[in-house]
């Protein structure tokens, strides 16, 4: 009688049971190599997303790299999460540093020194990673793109030996803002040289636009679940979040958080995906332009709900730090 390996026959029961649904059992696939380059700090939706990058089975978390703006201060809230979820053998990686402003989840971390960042530079890390493992490491960037750029002009090697790029960015058709109108979207807007290197290089690219999550914000009720949960990485979500919303009612848009789940089961939270020529244009756009563009996977209209239900049954599944 041929052997069923147990891996598979766990694979199996897990979709008899329902399990394959939630993606709580996607720990019997192949772990899949992730750096995550953010911006967090600045929006609330970083954060929330680093989140997910270490509680979803699928991913093996191999750096964070801090990207834009004031860098090493992004770079302390990065390392107290995973200080608090005893994640420290996660790298992190201080991006090219841009300004000195002062946001205000930065106080969460402000004179935190425990775990620290790495010496190498981000744009330097992203090229000794994916040099480490051709082909194999997805870059998920949530923020503006000066590390991205950075790596791209230090030669052909980044781009020969990353397996794909996926970012939060751009805006196609018009979003929940804006319906039919498309504007200059934040991560591109502050940097749209980077952003043109990015979007212009041979990598293969997937984007989730403001289309797409601008449609995507959380409730209260679900802000509260995550809260009742009670683990180090709930705590340390609700701190950041207290301390980037100045009214109590504020909601977050879960735009980074969309990315990631896009990376971890690709094409599960869109109705639809295209391959449409996109290219970046010098005020910011990200114009479809079958001449200019090349294509790039753009992931439209969400599932919402599936989503969402998706993201806070990770967030409350484990409690990593206490264990
Ligand atoms: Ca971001």
């Amino acid at each position: 009688m041929k052997k069923i390996p147990i891996l598979t026959l766990f694979s199996v029961m897990c979709c008899a049971f329902g399990l394959a649904e939630t993606g709580l059992c996607a720990g019997t696939e192949e772990k899949m190599k992730i750096i995550l380059d953010t911006d967090i700090g600045n929006d609330i939706d970083d954060a929330w997303a680093l989140a997910l990058s270490l509680v979803h089975p699928r991913f093996e978390l191999l750096g964070v790299t801090t990207d834009y703006g004031n860098t090493p201060a992004r770079a302390k809230l990065a390392c107290k999460i995973l200080h608090q979820t005893k994640q420290t053998h996660v790298p992190v990686a201080v991006g090219r540093q841009t300004n000195d402003h002062n946001d205000y989840q930065f106080t969460w971390a402000e004179d935190f020194n425990t775990y620290r960042p790495i010496e190498t530079p981000a744009a330097q890390f992203l090229l000794d990673t994916v040099k480490k493992y051709p082909k194999q490491v997805t870059v998920i960037a949530v923020g503006p793109l000066p590390n991205l750029g950075d790596v791209l002009k230090m030669g052909p090697e980044f781009e020969d030996n990353v397996k794909e790029i996926i970012l939060m960015s751009g805006n196609v058709y018009g979003s929940a803002w804006r319906p039919n109108e498309p504007i200059p979207e934040y991560n591109v807007v502050c940097d749209i040289e980077a952003a043109q290197r990015v979007y212009g290089s041979k990598v293969k690219l997937t984007i989730v636009p403001l289309d797409s999550t601008t449609l995507v914000r959380l409730k209260e009720e679900e802000r509260k679940r995550v809260q009742k949960y009670q683990s180090p990485l709930t705590w340390s979500l609700e701190c950041l979040l207290r301390l980037w919303t100045s009214n109590p009612d504020a909601q977050m848009t879960l735009h980074d958080q969309l990315a990631m789940a896009e990376a971890a089961e690709p094409g599960r939270f869109f109705n639809k995906k295209a391959d449409l020529p996109v290219y970046v244009d010098d005020e910011g756009y990200t114009r479809v332009d079958e001449k200019k563009g090349r294509p790039i996977t753009v992931c439209l209209e969400p599932k919402r709900d599936e989503f969402m239900e998706f993201y806070l049954s990770h967030l409350t599944s484990q409690r990593l730090g206490m264990d």
